[in-house]
């Protein structure tokens, strides 16, 4: 008798192997359907997946995983992947606080030999794999499953150089080069645009397998076969169709790349619900703005022109726009060298892919003193997506560099302001912003520069200071309405700064108040309180400083809300924080006990 499904049965890619190879077509087709029905109920990561349903199967059904490593790059792609690995049906909750991540994860299951989430890592993990095994003398490969995107990445080409430096000792490296033309966006770059990936890797002393069209399973069986049986590091280059098998995201995948839940039949996503513009898209407008009135303005997206409002930008100012590609640190240099001759760049990268330019930022742009503006978005936690894209270490990083301005607003009027002074100071500048929706405040008609280095104290008390930034200002500012209810008088500090610290209005409230509450969305170590903490204990010793934020760990995905209660950041911790800090700083029977609790 024939199963209902053969999809299902398949609880490890063993079940899978032991098919004859004339059932895996149907394999492939369950399985594409099941990843469309996923995407219409769930949304998620949705075109990439679609793309290698083919490719997932064959390479489970050639490799002998988990024996074979298999190291899906970025791992947006995965959840075929996961379909097979035993992941079948928790995959309804993916990216939900109980369900598995959207990306790949060591501790999620034995299948996911190398965590990912950012681009550009896989070649090297599984060379470093490659070498471990064959160092143990072990007979298994390691596959490094790349897309043309995430092929653009600095890293991939370090990795296969190295590759081919390696290749005389014949580590079983296996490279799968996955070309579908999409980054998120169209793919960027002279690799991209020539298509030579032969003539690349040839070049490298890599020898490749194709290019095979990655939908005809039975050619793709053949050349995974083909690539197993290589002797060293082996590269497959591979043609795919982003969005594969649902209509509506071949036409687009750029659309369709990640998406909401969605009506099945026609792809109907349901209207947006309205409120106010995101972070991002106030973003972009101030950016038009400021480029409207000053020529020198250029900006540079890493391949992320949707997620960072650059392609608006680019309908409006095409001419002014560079995506350079998954290369952060390119870009972070690039930028450095336009700013030497006179232009004004703006890189708008998120926090979590800001990491990778550090050394750039450090090096290139603050240690030559070049007016690089960094908009940094989705700075503190972003929600669903998880730890791999919190953009909360960015603070750390950044203000330990000497002469770097590093600041954030608070609402989206301020953000505008921001922009402006950075770009107009001529300096080395990072502006950090949330992800999701702004606050909704009407905008000044004009972005005009704000003193730097200047808090705003938007209002008085005698208790205990609140010193916020960014977006939790509003949060501390329902906290203060909260402790007056309770008898408390909070000041709350807008510090707008985290470099330089407003210095002064800091100092005056730590020496009147005596008791000093930092709230941030990043971690403690190293971020904003840490820095008034700092400045006051040489300054005003005295204070009793506490600090909100978050603590040493990598914050699971979850809704964005979930999290910041998580961590704290909500009005009853933070107003409960407040008068723990009291409390410990009063003397025995003093000033708390004759106030009103909560
Ligand atoms: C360092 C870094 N920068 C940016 C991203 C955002 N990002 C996620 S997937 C992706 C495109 C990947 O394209 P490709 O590797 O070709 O895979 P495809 O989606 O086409 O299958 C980008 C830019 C990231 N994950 N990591």
């Amino acid at each position: 008798m024939i199963p209902d499904s053969l999809l299902d049965a398949i609880r490890e890619p063993a079940d899978l192997r032991r098919l004859p190879h004339a059932s895996l077509p149907r394999v492939v087709d369950e399985l594409r359907e099941r990843l469309i029905e996923l995407g219409a109920s769930r949304g998620g990561h949705f075109a990439g997946s679609l793309g290698v349903v083919e490719l997932t199967v064959a390479l489970h059904a050639i490799f002998e995983t988990p024996r074979d490593r298999i190291v899906w790059d970025v791992g947006h792609q995965g959840y075929g992947h996961k379909a097979l690995t035993g992941r079948l049906d928790s995959l309804a909750q993916i990216r939900r606080a109980e369900g598995p991540s959207g990306f790949l994860r060591r501790s999620e299951s034995p299948f996911d030999v190398f965590g990912a989430g950012h681009a550009g890592t896989s070649i090297s993990a599984a060379l470093g794999i490659a070498e471990a095994l064959r160092r143990r003398g072990e007979d298994a490969h390691a596959v490094a499953v790349i897309g043309d995107g995430g092929a653009t990445a600095g890293m991939a080409f370090e990795a296969l150089n190295h590759a081919g430096e390696l290749a005389a000792l014949g580590p079983a490296l296996r490279v799968v080069y996955n070309e579908n033309g999409m980054s998120i966006a169209p793919n960027v770059g002279g690799l991209s645009r020539s298509g030579d990936v032969r003539g690349y890797c040839a070049a490298l002393g890599l020898p490749v397998i194709g290019p095979v069209d990655g939908h005809d399973l039975e050619a793709l069986l053949r050349a995974v076969a083909e690539l197993r049986a290589q002797s060293g590091p082996a590269v497959l280059h591979v043609r795919t169709r982003k969005g594969k098998g649902f209509a509506p995201a071949e036409a687009d995948p750029y659309r369709w790349h990640a998406t909401g839940p969605f009506e099945r039949a026609g792809g109907t996503r349901p209207a947006g619900t309205s409120g106010p513009p995101s972070w991002t898209a106030c973003f972009a407008e101030a950016l038009m703005r400021i480029a409207a009135r000053d020529p020198r303005v250029v900006a540079i997206t890493a391949a992320m022109p949707d997620g960072t409002g650059i392609d608006r930008f680019a309908e409006r100012f095409p001419e002014r726009v560079y995506d350079v590609g998954i290369a952060e640190q390119h870009g972070v240099t690039f930028a450095a060298g336009l700013a030497s001759e006179g232009l004004r760049p703006v890189c708008a990268i998120y926090s979590s892919f800001l990491q990778r330019g550090f050394d750039q930022i450090a090096h290139d742009v603050a240690l030559q003193d070049l007016p690089v503006t960094f908009a940094i978005d989705r700075a503190g936690l972003v929600g669903a997506d998880g730890p791999t894209h919190h953009g909360v270490l960015d603070l750390a990083y950044l203000r330990a560099i000497p002469g770097l301005v590093v600041a954030a607003p608070r609402d989206e009027n301020q953000l505008q302001h921001l922009l402006a002074t950075a770009i107009e100071s001529g300096r080395p500048f990072a502006l950090r912003f949330p992800r999701g929706a702004a606050c909704g405040v009407a905008l000044d008609p004009d972005p005009k520069p704000l003193p730097i280095g200047r808090g705003e104290l938007l209002q008085d008390g005698t208790d205990v200071a609140l010193v916020a930034l960014g977006k939790t200002v509003p949060v501390a500012l329902a906290a203060a309405a909260r402790l007056a209810a309770a008898g408390v008088s909070a000041a709350v500090l807008d510090a707008r700064f985290v470099k330089p610290l407003d210095e002064e209005r800091l100092g005056e409230l730590a020496d009147r108040i005596g008791v000093v509450l930092t709230v941030e969305d990043h971690l403690l170590a190293g971020g904003f309180g840490s820095a008034v903490l700092e400045l006051l204990a040489s300054r005003s010793p005295g204070t009793r400083v506490r600090r909100i934020g978050i603590d040493d760990r990598f914050v699971e995905h979850a809704e964005q809300d979930d999290q910041w209660r998580q961590v704290g950041l909500d009005v009853a911790t933070i107003a409960d924080a407040a008068l723990a800090a009291l409390a410990a700083s009063a003397p025995p029977g003093g000033r708390q006990s004759e106030r009103g609790r909560r």
